[in-house]
Order: structure tokens, then sequence, then C-alpha cells
């Protein structure tokens, strides 16, 4: 081969690289990410699965932390993994393309690349989409991200449960918005009491809310919409924890699950709102621990109007209860990791 066309082959190779590269923009250290966002990295492209900052030195690049990055073939947004194709049932349009993706994840919260100390108001306000002013615990230090107690390398949130303290201004209180009008959703998120953890008579855990997120003692007629939070009870028993348009009790209504928290110990608790028709009452909340259905309620109210959607993740959990024999004597700490909010089963 003459000198000449050797030549032209390393220039070709030469501009199809320069091609590749600048089809994106380059993975580069000490840059913000949002998720979503697509770049290059050794030739390959990746996509963003949660809004991070590749910190100097932290050495997460796209080609090693599959948490943070997952290579994409080209610059399309990748919803979910379930997602990536029309899948075998065959949902493709006259257009020969997609229809629409049969899972969303709306919210992906794991702490893994949060620093570990204080949750930071930033950090805070990127992952949840709220003024941290609007979040009780934050500012006070009572949500703090650390080693996971099982698993050190993991990050988690752990909340700290003050002592003699019951309600809202006790522990975590928030109410994380989700983007859209969805009239059935999935939460899933883990859970660890500490292995000193005192249940005295109760508290509460986040769940699914709407409309007017109704919480407290209300009377039915005063409001529109529902809340589907957990409780813990006495010895860590499992309750449903449900407010909607004709609950039975003023301040809540209790369902039994028959399953109990041991201490010490990660549940992944999941549940699954799908909202009734408008007059018809086929609402229908089903709640799993570890996999396992524990509760499900068919044919319940949820909603009145058509203006109520399933809106927020009511992030609460305090003791309580509405009197102090509720508190705890001591401070108490319980971990959190790994929300998710999709409109498909969470895997
Ligand atoms: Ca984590």
């Amino acid at each position: 081969m003459k000198l000449n066309n050797i030549f032209s082959v390393f220039f070709l190779l030469f501009c199809v690289l320069v091609f590749q590269v600048q089809a994106a923009e380059e993975w580069q250290e000490g840059t913000r990410y949002h998720a979503g966002d697509i770049v290059t990295y050794q030739g390959k492209n990746y996509e963003a699965i949660q809004t991070h900052t590749a910190h100097v030195g932290a050495n997460w690049t796209p080609s090693i932390d599959p948490s943070l990055w997952r290579e994409v073939a080209d610059h399309s947004p990748v919803t979910t993994a379930e997602t990536d194709d029309c899948g075998d049932e065959g949902t493709v349009n006259g257009t020969g393309s997609c229809t629409e993706p049969e899972g969303e994840k709306l919210l992906t919260v794991n702490f893994n690349h949060l620093p570990r100390g204080p949750y930071q108001a930033t950090d805070f306000r990127e992952q949840w989409g709220i003024s941290p002013g609007n979040a009780s615990g934050l500012s006070a230090g009572r949500l703090n991200i650390v080693a996971d107690p099982l698993t050190p390398e993991n990050n988690v949130l752990q909340v700290t449960y003050k002592a003699g303290l019951i309600g809202g201004n006790s522990a975590m209180v928030f109410n994380a918005p989700l983007k859209n009008e969805h009239k059935s959703l999935w939460l899933q998120y883990r859970v660890m009491f500490s292995p000193d953890f005192n249940w005295v008579k109760g508290g509460k855990l986040p769940g699914l809310a709407g409309g007017d997120h109704p919480t407290g003692c209300v009377d039915n007629g005063t409001f529109d919409g529902f809340s589907t939070r957990l409780m813990w009870r006495e010895n860590g028993t499992v309750y449903g924890y449900l407010y909607y348009p004709d609950k039975e009790n003023r301040c809540g209504d209790y369902f039994s699950t028959g399953v109990h928290f041991t201490k010490g110990k990660w549940y992944t608790l999941t549940q699954h709102v799908i909202l009734n028709d408008i007059g018809k009452s086929n609402g229908t909340f089903v709640q799993y621990l570890d996999g396992n259905k524990i509760l499900e309620l068919d044919n319940i109210t949820l909603r009145q109007g058509s203006d109520v959607s399933i809106s927020v993740i009511k992030m609460d959990t305090f003791f309580g209860g509405s009197t102090s024999d509720w508190a705890p004597e001591t401070d108490q700490h319980a971990y959190f990791d790994d929300f998710i909010v999709s409109t498909s089963e969470p895997q």
C-alpha cells in the first residue's frame, strides 16, 4: 500500500472517531449531571440514570458505575430498562415506532453518591423537587446521609426521631411532588429500624397521596383525595393507614396486615394505588412487604373529583399519634433507601 493511501485510511478513521466523540459531550470529572443527560466515554454513549456530581477523584466513570450511568446505543432517551424497545407484546404503532413506554420511572433516589453527613439542601432539592424550606427535618439536622449499618459501602438516609416528641416536627415530613397526572402508580422503598429501636405505640411511614393529601383529623366532606401511608404500631406490627373520602374514622382508617417488622432488618415496602373512576367505587390499594402481598383493598373510593390524581409521595415518618405517650424517651433512628415511583411494578 502506498504511503498516501495509508494516510487516507488513517485520516478516514480519524474523521469517524472525531464524529463519534463530537456526537455528545464527553464525560468530565467535576461536572453536575442530570438524569437523562447523554455523554460519551471511551467511545460509547451513556445516559445518566440519576442526577449527581461527578466529584473529582471519585472515579464515578460511566463505564464502571451502573447505578449512575447506563450505556445507550444512540441519543434516544431511555425511560426504564424494561421499556428499551416495544417489548414482546408488540405495541408498535402504524408508523413502526413504539406508541408509548409501558413503564416510566418518575423518581429514583438511592443516596449513593451524596456526601455522608447532613443531607445537603442542594441535594435534597434536586432529588425531591421541593425547597428544603417546605420540609420538616432537614434544617433541624434530623436527616443525614450515612453508611448502611449492614452494608457499609452503601449510602442510606438516616432519620432521627427526637426524644419526647411526636408528629411533624419530631422527625421527617414533606410532600415530594410527582410529575404529570397519574391514576395508577407504584411506590417502593426500603426501611430498616435500628437494632435498639423502641416502637412505643406507633408511628408513620411514607405513602402516596393526592388531592388535598388528607392527614390528621378531618371530617369527610371537607376534603377530596387520599393518602396511603403505613404505620408501625406496638411491637412493630404493620398497618395500612389510609384517608379517603368515605373513610370510617375522622383521624384515618387502620388496616391490619398480619405482619410485623423486626428491628435491625431491611424491608422492601411496595404499594400500588389505582384511583377509582369518577362516580364509581373501583379504586384499589395493594401493599407488599418483601414482595409478599400483605394488604389489598378493592372497590374503594380514593377521589370524588376528576382533578384528583396521584400527585405526591407523603414522605412522612414520625412517632404519633396525637398524645405524648406515643413519644420515645430517647432519640430513635430508622434508615431509608432506594425510593422508586413508577408506572409499572418496580423490579
Ligand atoms: Ca443507597
